[in-house]
């Protein structure tokens, strides 16, 4: 998978390790929590940026300054957009300045309004581009085992305000596309896919991408493939995509002549020109996280209460996210104090999607009693841990990481009881 040919990564951006050594530490006292030596002298985070050829993506910003064509359609953004179409295997894509902006015109253009059901375990976005148009984000719950919108409790979820189903491909994991489809079929509700976190992976064996009426690629920074900020939407119907065109460029046919209400979600070259430098590294990028997804997995094996979210090894992933569940009954300390452990040693973990999107102003007013009808979403926002990948760590490092993680859970209780006046940090 790499449409650029010749590729080349930047290295790690230097996280330099400190003592103790791995499996060194013989008293709680030794974690950076209690006062000991932090075990990175450097933050690791999550979302560290992928960088490709760095040469490559000056030379093209000297294109651009050369020609002058910064924004308006140039030619960076129109060969991104042919270049996610051919990888895709997609009809149509429209770059944009971000998903989130994406996702609010496409939803215009479908003509959704009323409610929309999407997961409440998501980033904010994926509600706010709904209710930013006064359009009611419906939260149902997840399947516990896929992280996904559960298709069962979505046909409870429908009633006739509904017109659509917004489902989100999380870590690049497909949702149930096919249960999906088929609600959205029986009950003619439109079906959009926030793909945010899917560029480069499959669903049964096809490019997600192709789904529903459309779909929303995320290019942020933290995105497996950047383009400093951006998003796309993709999607194989002709008229949606004409009305996308219009929508993210105020509405303008041509010169003088507005024939439709419209924003500005445009994507600048400057952002094509790092996305099409990024596209060319992809494989490097996959090849490192697969490395470090490897690392993990050997590094938290055995580990009591901590289980590695999978990946399909059927299907195509960019392996962007390392995903744990932290089971406190087993762990002995619970998510939260492992997580105070952990950014003591300066590793960053997040709380991905922590306390879900419905606990959320907003959604936490409108909905007040919506906890209780995902008590999968509420027990999963308590367990999940995102932990630092990409080209910014390497085995080594990860292996320190898991080390502490161990060693945390080795001493579980007594680090519970020790941090129980401490307050959780923020994620
Ligand atoms: N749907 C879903 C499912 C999404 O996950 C997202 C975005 C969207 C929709 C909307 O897509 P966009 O409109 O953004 O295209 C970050 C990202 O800002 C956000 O894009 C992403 N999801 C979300 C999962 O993560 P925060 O608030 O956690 O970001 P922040 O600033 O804490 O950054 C995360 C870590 O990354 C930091 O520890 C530092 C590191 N980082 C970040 C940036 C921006 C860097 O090292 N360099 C950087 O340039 O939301």
């Amino acid at each position: 998978m790499n449409p650029g040919g010749t590729a080349h990564v930047e290295g790690k951006a230097g996280a330099t390790t400190h003592l103790p050594a791995p499996g060194t530490r013989i008293s709680i006292d030794e974690l950076a929590l209690f006062g000991g030596t932090p075990a990175f002298t450097e933050v690791l985070h999550v979302g560290r940026p992928n960088i490709g050829d760095r040469d490559r993506l000056m030379q093209r910003f000297n294109q651009m300054l050369d020609t002058r064509w910064l924004s308006n359609g140039g030619p960076f953004v129109r060969e991104f957009e042919q270049r996610i179409c051919d990888l895709v295997g997609v009809k149509h894509c429209v770059a944009m300045c971000n998903a989130t902006v994406a996702l609010e015109i496409v939803t215009r253009a479908l003509g959704l309004k009323g409610e929309v059901i999407v997961p409440s375990f998501t980033f904010v976005a994926t509600a706010h581009a709904l209710q930013w148009q006064r359009i009611t984000p419906v939260f149902c719950d997840i399947d516990p085992e896929t992280h996904t919108i559960d298709p069962e409790k979505v046909e409870r979820m429908i009633t006739p305000r509904t017109t659509g189903i917004l489902g989100v491909h999380l870590w690049g994991r497909g949702c149930d596309v096919e249960a999906l489809a088929s609600i959205a079929r029986r009950r003619d509700l439109r079906l959009l896919f926030d793909a945010a976190h899917a560029f480069g992976c499959t669903h049964n064996g096809r490019m997600i991408g192709s789904f529903g009426d459309a779909e929303v690629f995320s290019f942020h920074a933290t995105k497996f493939l950047n383009s400093f900020e951006g998003g796309a939407v993709v999607t194989n119907d002709d008229e949606l995509a004409r009305k996308i065109r219009l929508m993210k460029n105020f509405g303008f046919h041509a010169y003088d002549d507005v024939g439709y209400i419209g924003i500005n979600g445009k994507m600048t070259e400057a952002s094509a020109a790092m996305g099409l430098t990024s596209m060319e590294s992809m494989d490097e990028f996959i090849a490192v996280n697969l490395v470090n997804y490897h690392a993990y997995r050997e590094g938290l094996a055995g580990i009591p209460g901590v289980s590695l979210v999978g990946y399909n090894p059927h299907e195509k992933s960019s392996y962007q996210y390392v995903i744990t569940e932290i089971d406190e009954a087993r762990t002995g300390l619970s998510r939260d104090q492992l997580l105070t452990v952990l950014h003591a040693e300066q590793v960053l973990a997040r709380r991905y999607f922590y306390p879900g999107v419905h606990r959320m102003e907003p959604y936490r007013s409108y909905f007040p009693n919506a906890d209780l009808l995902l008590p999968e979403t509420r027990r999963l926002c308590q367990r999940v841990l995102s932990l630092p990948t990409g080209t910014a760590v390497d085995p080594g490092i990860i292996a320190r990481v898991c080390d502490v993680v161990r060693f945390a859970v080795a001493h579980g209780p007594e680090i519970a009881a020790r941090a129980a006046e401490t307050a959780p940090a923020e994620g």
